[in-house]
């Protein structure tokens, strides 16, 4: 948008800022009991991976200690966290997922 100063009459460009809802990382973390086929279990079925994509990313946790599995809106983010901690909890792995403001 132009805005033409008062005083000289100068125009100068001002950029719009388009408003974005702010993104939440959901993060894995590695721990040494949760077994392997549970995380990559988790992956397919919370966050759409394929089980080649899904065993990629746990060995990347398992590797690194913690990845992010996703970029998500912070209802989406905590719905996330919320059934990876609920699944892991029921089948008593102690597996930890958490998010963070991206
Ligand atoms: N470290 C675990 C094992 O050796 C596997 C694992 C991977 C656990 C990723 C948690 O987020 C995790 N069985």
């Amino acid at each position: 948008d132009d805005q033409t100063d008062r005083e000289s009459g100068v125009a100068t460009k001002t950029r719009p800022r388009t408003q974005r809802p702010p993104l939440y990382k959901v993060l894995l973390l590695n721990d040494d009991y949760t077994p392997m086929e549970f995380v990559v279990h988790i992956l397919e079925r919370f966050f759409g991976m394929t089980h080649a994509q899904a065993f990629e990313l746990m060995l990347v946790v398992h590797k690194k200690g913690v990845a992010v599995v996703g970029v998500f809106s912070h209802e989406v983010a905590e719905t996330k966290v919320a059934q990876v901690m609920d699944f892991a909890r029921r089948h008593q792995h102690p597996l930890q997922c958490t998010m963070e403001k991206e």
